[in-house]
């Protein structure tokens, strides 16, 4: 399959009628197969009979992160029997979030990334680079998935390694990179100072995502490396990467509607906003069997546009990611919650709950250095076991987030207070506004809560 014109380019009432015949399925399975939905509904009074159309999606209750983290790990899989692939992305605290496919839905998830490649440009045969991280994260198996369904060749190089990702990318001559916006700036310092041009590489596509990027990251790639950079978006909790993506246009990421549903919300009341306004965009999966999901509020800041595109797909289109209606920053791709490093600290004698988190970006690696006061007593002890404390808390933090990061010991009430609330200052000016809110300084304050 290349790409799916009878769904990508259907009249948007066709599409509609699509919807609300799945989206009546999907309550009927839901309240058929999953206890933890079924007395969610009864709660709100809602039988499969209630929905008639796509428009009563309206009338179904919210699902939020922490739905997935009460019913830790398989609460919230309706067809545990039927599951072939378990995927992890963070939690909000010590345990991670956890979400299962079953066949059908690694085809939905195949289908829907071969449409996103189709979308940016690539053609059957061509080579791919498959440079996101394989593994618990989405990213790496995610593309592959939709590389092979399109009948690409793909090179499944994973994470890391730039100088072995520089030599395949020579040898082998792919024609499209996946991975992460801030990997494809930091491979271009090592090409340059292995003395490669990087303006004649083979990468003519790159499919960039997993956070937040600015419009001057893209003139940066696309005119360094001489490539069209676009925009892939997409979480976990919904299929992982596949959700949405750029066409070669380049005017908002085109989203796969017959099969997520979109509203974009006001996160504060939970109405609807226009086409247009800034929103929290809610997800509802229309065909996945694993972990379907009504309403799943993303914590994503978008703006949604039904317009049809000039490439001619009727898909709306979502921006590009413009901030979160939370805390959570993304490290090297990887999704940090402030309360994860709070619950570590909690369990760790000797330290004070008052901790500043330093993200910082340093040669197009972001780097995240977490200051932590520790009592009086710790703190007129010697060196040795100070160092040892240093330690212990990097190990575990390291464990919980699934990246390094470097830990300094500060004396006792050293970190400014605030009012119980995270704080944030940016440190890089040049930065995109999201990447800028993520590159900052962030405060919290334990005690308060
Ligand atoms: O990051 C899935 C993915 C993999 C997307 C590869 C694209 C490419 P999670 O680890 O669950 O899944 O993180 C999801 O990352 O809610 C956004 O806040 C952020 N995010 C993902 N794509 C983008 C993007 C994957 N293109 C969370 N721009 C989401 C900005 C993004 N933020």
């Amino acid at each position: 399959m290349i790409w799916n014109e009878k769904i990508e380019c259907a009249s948007a009432a066709k599409i509609r009628e699509l919807q609300s015949e799945r989206l009546q399925k999907m309550v009927r399975y839901l309240w058929k197969n999953n206890p933890v939905y079924r007395s969610k509904l009864d709660t709100y009074d809602i039988k499969p009979s209630t929905i008639q159309n796509i428009h009563d999606i309206k009338r179904l209750p919210f699902t939020v992160k922490d739905d997935l983290r009460d019913g830790y790990p398989f609460g919230l899989f309706t067809n545990f029997d039927k599951t072939v692939e378990i995927h992890v992305s963070s939690g909000t605290t010590g345990n991670p979030t956890v979400v299962g496919y079953t066949k059908e839905d690694l085809k939905l998830w195949s289908e829907v990334i071969a449409r996103s490649l189709a979308c940016a440009g690539a053609m059957p045969k061509d080579i791919i680079q498959v440079a996101y991280g394989y593994g618990l994260f989405t990213g790496g198996l995610g593309l592959h998935y939709g590389a092979l369904e399109m009948g690409l060749k793909v090179i499944p190089s994973s994470s890391g390694q730039t100088k072995r990702q520089l030599k395949l990318m020579n040898d082998f001559k792919p024609r499209i990179l996946a991975c992460t916006p801030s990997y494809a700036l930091f491979m271009l310092d090592e090409a340059r100072a292995l003395g490669m041009d990087p303006r004649k590489s083979s990468w003519e596509i790159g499919i960039f995502g997993a956070e937040p990027w600015s419009e001057s990251m893209r003139h940066q790639i696309e005119k360094s490396w001489n490539m069209l950079a676009t925009d892939i978006y997409g979480l976990s909790e919904i299929i992982g990467p596949g959700v949405s993506q750029e066409c070669h246009l380049k005017c908002g990421l085109h989203l796969q509607w017959d099969v997520f549903f979109p509203e974009v919300i006001d996160p504060k009341t939970g109405d609807e906003v226009k086409p247009g306004e800034r929103g929290e965009l809610v997800i509802t999966t229309l065909t996945k069997t694993g972990i379907p999901l009504l309403r799943y509020r993303t914590r994503d800041i978008v703006t949604i546009n039904y317009d049809k595109c000039k490439c001619g797909r009727t898909t709306p289109r979502i921006s590009k990611i413009l901030g979160r209606t939370d805390d959570m920053l993304i490290i090297r791709g990887i999704n940090v919650f402030p309360s994860q490093i709070e619950y570590v600290l909690l369990k760790i004698e000797g330290t004070q709950p008052h901790y500043l988190l330093v993200v910082d970006r340093i040669n197009n690696l972001d780097s995240l250095e977490v200051w932590v006061e520790v009592d009086e007593k710790m703190f007129s002890d010697e060196i040795k076991q100070m160092r040892a404390l240093e330690e212990r808390i990097k190990r575990e933090i390291e464990s919980v987030l699934g990246i390094d990061v470097k830990v300094k010991l500060v004396e006792p009430k050293s970190i400014e207070r605030s009012e119980g609330k995270a704080k944030a200052s940016t440190l890089q000016a040049e930065a995109s506004t999201q990447q800028a809110e993520a590159s900052a300084l962030l405060q919290k304050e334990l005690l308060d809560k």
